[in-house]
């Protein structure tokens, strides 16, 4: 299999399911490759422009214009699919390959659409189906801002469609040559059958979903998170806090949590339904990630098994380390996407970008936010936030925005403010969550993973009032994480705020509650669940 990889992003995922059929891969070095090919894989990642302006720089474009024109077996991925069209107006008005009428817009959010569109959601099948056979009735894993619409011109190549808004090309296909809006790579069993079949192999279980289990619409995740750091032999081991201390306290001694090793737990989660595996590397701030090679290590260890989208966020900054050497935090962000991460997550340094930015009303375009959100495309980019409630009188006493809260304070404060925090939680900063989430969303993020210190491993449920806050305060995913305690908490956080998805760690590691007991009471409750 030849495989068109331009070092934008995470196609990591894609090799490992290539070889996990067991399959060779050949990479196009240059258009030769391309010429010689027998089956070409092309999963875009990164920005539209970006694409192009790397297959241009290496002579690409003709040879596969050539190579679809011709009819080769081909399958486009994401951006792969995109640039078949006549042009992508991501930055600007830029030219696609041309070979399929119509061009790649943003999706319309002026009706209050969360942009990215990002999660799984349900196909409706246009065609006979070729590589799609038997995914009818299954959720698929989309993360994208821009699409393609069906139109009576390039009719002819739709294979289906689904629906965010309203409908959009999600799988094009012509005789040997297939393109997906989604990603097979990261839609699970579902996902590895599509390519399989491409490959011209045949899918190794049934597939199509059971009644009553049946994708109709955008499904409201659930992720499971794990929060990483060393231990003293210097392994990375997963660990769990209780309003963020991972430490067991005894009478004679403190010691870290161990609840185990990062990949087991993630491949488990994996086989148990998790829709999104995240990790969080908890001391990353304390020095760079280049310099954490057991992260990186997990990262691609990970992406051998797991076949949901990874994240992975902990340091993510510029950097000197103590001999000198300065790593930008593209620099890193581009390791970990190497290494098997779909998307990043910044905690710490977007509150300082977040502050600089409602300062001086300019953007720099310097920060690492938007730096990586330029280069990658703001769907790779999450803001995690690690919010502290605190009480006051009235919400005249501070200048950020605060609710009016259920249960009232220690004084019989009847109103609240989220401060943000940095370094795990460390230092309290002057900025709201509320005002964070406005900010880090004009300078960039495609999606915000909301913790709460109050409520991180109590078990009692999210925060509700913090989630509705913030979910509605702004256009992009939000992630409502920290508390989950019982299947309650989920359908509760899903039915009483636009949360897009749920995020959990100590039930899960603690195996209180496992992920498709979740997913059983989410649907029995009428929330849209990928099974
Ligand atoms: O600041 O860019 O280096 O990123 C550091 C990252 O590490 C941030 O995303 C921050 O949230 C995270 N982090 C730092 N310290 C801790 C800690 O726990 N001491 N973990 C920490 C944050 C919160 C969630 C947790 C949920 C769910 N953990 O990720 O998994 O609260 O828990 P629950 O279901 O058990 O309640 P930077």
């Amino acid at each position: 299999v030849t495989l068109l990889d331009y070092g934008a992003g995470n196609v990591r995922s894609v090799r490992n399911a290539i070889q996990l059929m067991g399959f060779h891969i050949k990479d196009v070095t240059g258009p030769k490759d391309i010429e010689k090919a027998t089956r070409l894989i092309f999963p875009g990642v990164g920005s539209f422009w970006a694409a192009v302006d790397s297959l241009k720089n290496r002579g690409l474009i003709e040879a596969l214009r050539e190579y679809v024109q011709e009819d080769r077996p081909f399958l486009g991925i994401c951006l792969g699919l995109q640039l078949l069209f006549e042009y992508g107006e991501e930055t600007g008005y830029v030219e696609g390959l041309g070979i399929i009428p119509g061009g790649i817009k943003r999706f319309d959010e002026s009706s209050g659409l969360k942009v990215p569109h990002i999660g799984w959601n349900a196909l409706h099948l246009k065609q006979d189906a070729s590589i799609l056979d038997g995914v009818k009735g299954r959720h698929v894993y989309f993360v994208h801002s821009y699409r393609a619409v069906e139109t009576p011109e390039n009719k002819d190549w739709v294979l289906a469609t689904s629906t965010y808004g309203t409908d959009f090309i999600a799988a094009v296909r012509k005789g040997n040559v297939h393109g997906t809006q989604f990603h097979p790579e990261k839609s699970g069993v579902t996902g590895l059958n599509i390519i399989r079949r491409f490959l011209g192999g045949v899918a190794k279980q049934a597939e199509e979903a059971e009644p009553g289990k049946t994708a109709v619409q955008l499904a409201k995740r659930v992720i499971a998170c794990l929060d990483v750091r060393t231990n003293d032999r210097g392994d990375l081991v997963v660990t769990k806090g209780d309003q963020y201390d991972v430490r067991e306290h005894t009478e004679t001694r403190e010691v870290v949590r161990n609840l185990g090793k990062p990949v087991d737990l993630a491949s488990s989660y994996y086989m148990d339904g998790a829709d999104e595996v995240t990790f969080l590397n908890i001391t990353g701030f304390r020095n760079s990630p280049l310099g954490d090679l057991p992260m990186l290590e997990v990262l691609r260890k990970a992406s051998e098994k797991v076949f949901v989208p990874l994240t992975v966020g902990g340091g993510i900054k510029d950097f000197t380390d103590k001999d000198g050497r300065y790593y930008s935090s593209l620099e890193v962000a581009a390791e970990y996407f190497r290494s098997g991460a779909d998307k990043i997550s910044i905690g710490s340094d977007a509150v300082y970008a977040a502050e600089e930015y409602i300062k001086s009303g300019q953007k720099t375009g310097n920060t690492s936010l938007e730096q990586i959100s330029y280069v990658y495309g703001n769907q790779a980019v999450v803001v995690s936030i690690d919010p502290r409630k605190v009480f006051v009188k009235s919400p005249s006493e501070v200048p950020y925005k605060t609710v009016k809260v259920a249960c009232p304070g220690p004084n019989g404060e009847q109103f609240a403010w989220y401060q943000c925090t940095v370094n795990g939680g460390r230092e309290g900063r002057p900025i709201g969550a509320f005002e964070l989430a406005k900010a880090v969303e004009e300078l960039g993020a495609g999606e915000i993973l909301l913790n709460c210190i109050d409520c991180d491993g109590r078990g009692e449920g999210f925060d509700l009032e913090l989630v509705k806050l913030i979910s509605e305060a702004v256009k992009i995913p939000v992630i409502a994480s920290s508390g989950a305690g019982t299947v309650d908490h989920f359908s509760d956080v899903f039915s009483e705020t636009p949360a897009s998805a749920a995020l959990a760690a100590g039930i899960f590691h603690r195996k209180e509650v496992p992920i498709a007991l979740v997913k059983e009471h989410m649907s029995r409750a009428g929330i849209e669940t990928r099974f």
